[in-house]
């Protein structure tokens, strides 16, 4: 699955919230394959290698648990992600199916 995904991080590794200043929200170009979720600079490019940004910001979803942030009330659309090593994510997606479907594709890995 792939598609526009803005990002916020909210709580770090160690289940910790994450800094004033590292909060802020963040599109990108998001890419579910397999277990991971790259999220991306840009759409696609079959022709480019992932920059190493684009490695950095990839989270594994393995044993992760997304669902729908329903005490998220400043924007629509924003799921919950949080990961096996305690991080937190909030994703905002562009509708309603699109946040489900991105919800049902995270936990079926
Ligand atoms: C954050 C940024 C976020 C905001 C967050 C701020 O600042 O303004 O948009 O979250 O508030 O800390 P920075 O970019 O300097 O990290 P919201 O959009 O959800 O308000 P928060 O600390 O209450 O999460």
């Amino acid at each position: 699955k792939t598609g526009f995904l803005s990002r916020k991080i909210h709580a770090d590794m160690d289940g910790k919230k994450t800094p004033r200043g590292k909060r802020g929200w963040k599109t990108f170009y998001a890419v579910l394959k397999g277990m991971i979720l790259y999220l991306q600079k840009d759409e696609y490019k079959p022709e480019k290698n992932l920059s190493e940004e684009d490695l950095k910001n990839a989270v594994s979803i393995h044993h992760a648990l997304a669902i729908k942030a329903t005490e998220y009330e400043k924007k629509p659309n924003v799921l919950k992600l949080k990961t096996a090593d305690w991080r937190v994510f909030l994703f905002q997606a562009q509708s309603p199916e699109e946040m489900e479907s991105w919800i049902n594709k995270m936990n079926l890995v």
